[in-house]
């Protein structure tokens, strides 16, 4: 099915390229690959996209999102005017009342609960210089603690993980260590869905130089399938098999004890926490043989460079971050890490979410600055100009910001480019919330199901429609640029923000002409930092195709992989404020994390283990891809998974209405029968939202049954971990529209 798509769309695209005036560069806005493309402009509309064959990410290949991406621009429900909400229905307003309305709104709050009383909750979708404009409003000019964006249902766990282990939050290595390593580990990723063209490449470099494959993944999805060795673990227990895999290379001694020795510090501790976790031990715990684990382990510890690939298995399950630690551990044990061909490289979700992290996302500071250290949070305020401002706190999530908005406290709530409606878990808690508060929607379509929820709505440009920077998986900064122009009133984030702090009163903190400004001003901040900016311009970024960080003022290239003099930004002072001191400033730190086993199948009303996740025809809350026919077609409705063995004790069948409860609420959707899924788990696509966000007859999204437990380090929700059970209602007719995309 993927190939046959993907040759329609060569054909559409072929029959476009003899019809464009101009091929614009420009980078894909969907997924953490950050694919190199060319939007095709005629008479100054988009018509079609090619991939960039010198991007040394795609290499002359797109997925089918990115071949499509094209088609989201004119879409007849783009939001072209703002809105005000007037009794039940939403009127059309000026921008000029759209703007004074907000800053009404924001000045009553300081007033009546100072900033406490105001909240931003963004995506991770915007631009780089966008995020920076936001968080120097939030941070410097509103000084609320209550900013915080969808990388906390994202990357967050990464994030602390990376900072545990190496003393920042940054990805060591890149997607040519992919074309080196002899061994790829797949660790709770889905990339031949999530992030194609990261597979095409892992593909590419199997056929030529037979690159071994492993995959932990309680699903057959594709990776698993063709995977060398799947390691077929039970939802939840990645700790005992990251733990059983280091037990088996010290207890073989296939480590690197001269970096052990030279660049870390903890491995007596680790040794003696992983010596609970022999093969046999870690089979009970995980569901795999011991004696894949063990073979796993001397693939990797045998080969002389292996990568450890991961994305939502780990940052959305259980023990999220000690996870993200123990696979930087398995990588720092054996020396596998900053050389070619070693990394722990966590795949990034989101187009822009690493630009993200840079600047504020997850409680950060511009230039991967700490805010509990209080060096970096002068040096962040005395750039500004604003000493008093930054909080030493870190900032709320968005958990932290519900709560408060059902305490009272929270009373405006600003949410640009995510949609909580469908995204965060807890539902029917979360709908609540978005009732209760002053609701200032900014997205780019309405009707919305956020938006149904607004009391203010802001029309908002998209990708293609603006010009700024977004960063990869692989920390490689590549611009994207406007090609067309916003419809209707629509106008791109960059402005809409800066507008608003104008009206606050704080318009010279935010000068700035155009987004190469925001980014000159932002690249100083970056100035001797690890995400050292200051090399970049964009016409640099232009001419060679994207340019990895750190790269400085006057380097010639960026920098493909980090750590390779072994010595780690281990900072003192931030792991004091944690309450973990790290007594070896410069090393890396090896974890004993704990192991806390998962308790929710006491419960016989829910036997399920509930995970949730995606498809590659949809992105997110499909707010684009419901409204592209040729993918929506593919994927049109919500569904569960179910192995056929629990399928058949429950007289279920393909296609059959079911109805998934949990302790939150319940979803009724069409039953999958497959064995992509092991007996006694089920998954669902979190991607649909309810046909109409007000109706409670048919709820449909997934997040309806996920549940607001947080990982306790990264306060992650851990949306991959949950219970329910599952109540056929009704036959189905047979399903002609449901194609297994896993395989
Ligand atoms: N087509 C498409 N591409 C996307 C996106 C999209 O929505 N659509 N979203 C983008 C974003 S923002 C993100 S974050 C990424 C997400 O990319 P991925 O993380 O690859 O995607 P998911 O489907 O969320 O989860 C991946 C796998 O984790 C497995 N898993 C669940 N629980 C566990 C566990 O306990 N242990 C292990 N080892 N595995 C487990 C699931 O079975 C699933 O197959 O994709 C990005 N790319
Ligand atoms: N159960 C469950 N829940 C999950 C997950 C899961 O695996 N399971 N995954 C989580 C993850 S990893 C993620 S990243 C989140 C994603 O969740 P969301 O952030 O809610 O997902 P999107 O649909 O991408 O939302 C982006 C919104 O921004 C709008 N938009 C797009 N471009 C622009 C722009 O340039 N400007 C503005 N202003 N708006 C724009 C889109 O129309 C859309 O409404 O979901 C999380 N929720
Ligand atoms: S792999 Fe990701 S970045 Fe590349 S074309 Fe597909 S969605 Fe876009
Ligand atoms: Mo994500």
């Amino acid at each position: 099915m993927y190939n046959l798509e993907f040759r329609r769309s060569l054909e559409e695209l072929l029959h476009n390229e003899e019809t464009v005036d101009s091929w614009i560069y420009t980078t894909c806005g969907y997924c953490g690959t950050g694919c190199g493309l060319y939007l095709g402009v005629k008479k100054g509309r988009a018509v079609a996209v090619k991939p960039n064959p010198s991007s040394s990410v795609n290499q002359g290949q797109l997925c089918l999102k990115g071949i499509y991406a094209w088609k989201t621009l004119e879409h007849p429900e783009r939001a072209t005017r703002p809105l005000r909400r007037v009794g039940e229905k939403m009127v059309p307003i000026t921008w000029e009342e759209a703007h004074e309305t907000l800053a009404r709104k924001i000045r009553e709050a300081l007033e009546q609960g100072g900033p406490e009383a105001i909240g931003i909750y963004h995506g991770g979708q915007l631009t780089l210089e966008e995020y920076y404009a936001l968080h120097k409003l939030a941070k410097g000019v509103l000084g609320t603690p209550n900013i915080d964006a969808n990388t906390r249902l994202c990357m967050a766990s990464t994030s602390m993980g990376y900072i545990r282990s190496f003393g920042i939050d940054a990805p060591p290595g890149c997607y040519e260590d992919l074309d080196t390593a002899e061994v790829i580990f797949i660790l709770g990723a889905n990339p031949a869905e999530m992030h194609p063209q990261v597979w095409q490449r892992i593909l590419r470099n199997r056929q030529r130089k037979g690159t071994k494959l492993i995959v932990a993944d309680p699903r057959l999805t594709l990776p698993a399938s063709v995977a060398d060795l799947h390691l077929r673990l039970r939802c939840g227990s990645n700790i005992p098999l990251v733990y059983s895999i280091i037990y088996v290379l010290i207890r073989e001694n296939l480590l690197d004890w001269g970096f052990i020795t030279k660049a870390t510090a903890g491995f007596e501790d680790l040794k003696v926490a992983a010596q609970d976790f022999p093969p046999e031990v870690a089979q009970e715990l995980t569901g795999v043989p011991a004696r894949d684990i063990i073979q796993a382990a001397h693939l990797f510890g045998r080969a002389a460079t292996a990568v450890t690939l991961f994305c939502q298995g780990v940052n959305q399950s259980l023990q999220a971050v000690d996870t993200v630690t123990l696979i930087n551990s398995l990588h720092l044990i054996t020396g596998k890490i900053g050389r070619p061909g070693c990394a722990p490289l966590s795949l990034t979700g989101q187009s822009s979410s690493l630009s993200m992290r840079e600047i504020g996302g997850a409680g950060s500071l511009p230039g991967l600055r700490n805010p509990k250290n209080p060096r970096h949070r002068h040096e962040v305020a005395r750039f500004w100009g604003v000493e008093e401002k930054i909080l030493p706190q870190h900032t709320n999530d968005i958990h932290t910001m519900l709560e408060l908005i059902d305490a009272g406290r929270l009373r405006v709530l600003w949410v640009i480019g995510t949609n909580p409606a469908v995204s965060l878990p807890d539902q029917q808690y979360v709908r609540r919330q978005l009732e209760r508060v002053f609701l200032v929607v900014q997205d780019i379509f309405y009707p919305l199901e956020t938006a149904y929820y607004a009391d203010l709505f802001l029309p908002a440009a998209q990708w293609g429609e603006k010009t700024g920077t977004i960063t990869n998986s692989e920390r490689r900064v590549n611009l994207v640029q406007k090609v067309t122009q916003p419809p209707g009133k629509a106008q791109d984030d960059l402005t809409i923000i800066c507008q608003v702090a104008r009206n606050l009163g704080a318009g010279r903190l935010f000068p700035w002409p155009g987004p190469e400004e925001v980014f000159n001003e932002l690249k100083e901040l970056t100035r001797h930092r690890p995400n050292d900016l200051t090399g970049i311009t964009y016409n640099r970024l232009k001419a060679e195709g994207g340019i990895q960080w750190p790269c400085p003022e006057g380097a010639k290239t960026g920098t493909a992989r980090l750590y390779t003099d072994g010595f780690f930004p281990t900072d003192p002072a931030v792991s004091q404020a944690y309450g973990e001191f790290n007594a070896n400033p410069g090393r890396a730190k090896l974890w004993a994390v704990p192991y806390h086993p998962p308790s929710p199948f006491k419960d016989p009303d829910y036997p399920f283990w509930l995970n949730t996740g995606r498809v590659i025809e949809h992105y997110h809350t499909r707010t684009k891809t419901k409204r592209i026919l040729e993918l929506n077609v593919l994927i049109p409705q919500p569904f569960v998974e179910i192995n056929p063995q629990d399928a058949a004790a429950l007289g279920i069948k393909e296609g059959d209405w079911v109805k998934v409860v949990s302790r939150q609420g319940w979803v009724k959707v069409r039953a999958r029968v497959t064995p992509v899924v092991s007996k006694g788990e089920v998954f669902l696509p979190f991607h649909f939202g309810d046909l109409d966000p007000g109706e409670r007859q048919q709820p449909q999204a997934a997040n309806h049954l996920t549940s607001r437990i947080t990982d306790p380090i990264s306060r992650q929700p851990l949306t991959k971990v949950g219970t329910c059970r599952l109540e056929k209602i009704e036959s189905g007719k047979e399903l002609s529209l449901l194609p297994n995309s896993g395989l």
